[in-house]
């Protein structure tokens, strides 16, 4: 077995600043791309991230999508004669995005490498994507991100093995070159760690005293999670975790767990004698979407937003909570429903841009312990991502010491709190240049705005939200166009950083109501003027040419 080296060309690896290289199938299909991109994190490391991968340890392994096979044996090789000392793997190629994370943080690992372009869809003509993760365990912040695409764009050869791929079907160790292989069971270190984090006690009594659960698994990478976890640990009906056999092509779906993908579940949940509680996670395991059968509020999904909000509010029933939480924060779209639970706690609310890396300093400096964003992450300080199974645990905690249905803890919460209207309507595959030219309108006009006259009501504060980093003091700008009314409405827009096709534009709405007799409105009805204003005051059709968004959710 020798150590090759093989000339490249430079490409442009990784945009700064995205989370992971995401990109059609065909692109990563492409002879020595893979290994160009290893190689080029491979050589950014030592400058960003205290040192190079020689004799150190790598966690690996993927949602299981097409492309998982040969791409972990590629990655295996180039870190076998890259020297890496020892490479912890997931049988089957297979590990969540949070477990790789638990992994990483557990094992003492320098750093981890996820195969998944998360909730895009797969297959060969689908997405494929290659996340790198430090050693807090969470997502590479910019400042690796950026040399590892510098050192793309300069690459001339990486260094690979010529030898025959690893077996990874089987639980064991074996040894490539100087490199340890460590084909672990995917789900067991995730799954002792939820024992600590939960009462699995009271979570037995409940999954065993005929509370029914489903749990979609969307045929990505946590169905083998879910029985191990809802079945067999805690003895849930064995078919509660439906779809639960990862496939290369998620069996043609799209595994992103909202009410449009995954509508069979929202279908399941509202006949006679449905489940009493719905969960679905995402191609990777790190989103999490909640459902509920109940027409008390409307049946259906409870928003991310909302769902964060009161897992904060009744985070002390936690075990891993039982002392309170020093803090939260949320995405900057993400409903302020979650600030009105942190005033009431007397903790700060920190807001944050989109994408989980944001969170990391804030969580490694103890600042807060509780996190989330409206497009279905939530997590806390037991990981440095968001946690699909995690969430769901969670709720069924609450449910169970609260020995209320979740309906009812949703109505609570919003008679308490008032309930914050939310709706998020996304313009998929537009022109790039089409979706430049909407948000650089905006951002010349914010000056402008602030006295506009617009659904009835003034806005009052336009601006594109920058984040310095209280931590680090590093400062993230245009991360989106905030606009603030009279009445306490807001209105966002951004421009997504995961598409893999034109540009997604991004418009968030929310309204705060007090009024109970008010709350049971669907979220359309009660936001449809807002967003119709929205739309209007950036001109979204003229420029892009679109009248109707492709994604409500
Ligand atoms: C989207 C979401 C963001 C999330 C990101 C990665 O980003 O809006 O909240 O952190 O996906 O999620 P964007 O830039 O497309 O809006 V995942 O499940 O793909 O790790
Ligand atoms: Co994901």
């Amino acid at each position: 077995m020798n150590i090759v080296s093989v000339p490249v060309t430079p490409f442009a690896g990784q945009r700064p600043g995205t989370s992971g290289l995401r990109k059609k199938v065909a692109e990563f299909r492409q002879a020595g791309y893979v290994e160009a991109f290893i190689q080029s994190l491979f050589d950014a490391l030592p400058e960003v991230a205290g040192g190079s991968v020689a004799g150190r340890t790598l966690v690996l392994g993927g949602d299981g999508r097409f492309f998982n096979d040969c791409a972990i044996q590629t990655i295996i090789r180039v870190a076998a004669a890259n020297g890496v000392g020892r490479l912890i793997v997931g049988r089957g190629g297979l590990l969540s995005t949070p477990a790789a994370s638990v992994l990483i943080r557990e094992r003492g690992a320098f750093g981890g490498i996820v195969l998944s372009a998360s909730h895009n869809p797969g297959g060969p003509d689908g997405d494929f994507g290659i996340k790198y993760n430090v050693a807090n365990g969470g997502p590479a912040p910019e400042r690796v991100t950026e040399a590892v695409f510098r050192r793309s764009q300069s690459i001339s050869a990486y260094l690979t093995l010529d030898t025959a791929d690893v077996p990874l079907d089987r639980v064991g160790a074996a040894r490539l070159g100087v490199t340890e292989i460590e084909v672990i069971d995917p789900v067991a270190d995730y799954a002792r760690l939820m024992e600590r984090i939960f009462d699995f006690d009271r979570l037995r009594d409940l999954l065993r005293g005929g509370f029914r659960l489903r749990f979609d698994a969307m045929n990505a990478v946590t169905g083998p999670y879910a029985r191990e976890i809802f079945e067999c640990r805690l003895g849930a009906a064995s078919g509660t975790a439906v779809n639960a056999e990862p496939l290369p092509d998620f069996g043609a779906r799209h595994p992103d767990p909202n009410p449009l993908h995954a509508a069979d579940l929202i279908a399941a949940m509202a006949v006679p004698g449905a489940p009493d509680f719905g969960a679905a996670s995402d191609g990777d395991g790190d989103r999490n979407m909640v459902v509920v059968g109940s027409a008390a509020i409307g049946g259906g999904m409870i928003g991310p937003s909302d769902s964060l909000a009161i897992l904060a509010a009744n985070a002390h029933l936690i075990p891993w909570f039982r002392d309170g939480l020093p803090g939260v924060a949320r995405s900057m779209p993400t409903s302020r429903a979650l600030d009105r639970v942190a005033d009431a706690l007397g903790i700060p609310c920190f807001e944050t841009p989109t994408g989980w890396k944001y969170f990391g300093n804030l969580l490694d400096a103890g600042r807060i312990a509780l996190c989330g964003e409206e497009s279905a992450g939530t997590s806390s300080n037991h990981v440095r991502e968001k946690d699909g199974v995690w969430a769901v645990l969670f709720w069924l905690n609450v449910i169970a010491v609260r020995g209320e249905p979740a309906a009812a803890i949703v109505a609570d919460h919003w008679r308490r709190f008032g309930r914050d209207f939310y709706r998020r309507h996304d313009y998929e595959a537009i022109d790039s240049e089409a979706a430049k030219r909407l948000i650089g309108t905006l951002r010349r006009r914010l000056r402008e705005l602030p006295g506009t006259r617009v659904d009835g009501f003034e806005i009052e504060t336009a601006d594109d939200f920058a984040y310095t980093d209280p931590i680090d003091g590093s400062v993230a700008e245009h991360q989106g166009i905030r606009l603030g009314f009279s009445n306490g409405s807001r209105i966002v827009y951004r421009l997504s950083g995961t598409g893999t096709e034109g540009a997604t534009l991004r418009m968030y709405f929310e309204r705060h109501e007090a009024d109970a007799s008010r709350h049971g409105l669907s979220a359309a009805a009660a936001l449809g003027s807002l967003a119709a204003a929205a739309a209007e005051l950036a001109a979204i059709k003229a420029i892009t040419g679109r009248s109707e968004p492709t994604v409500v959710m």
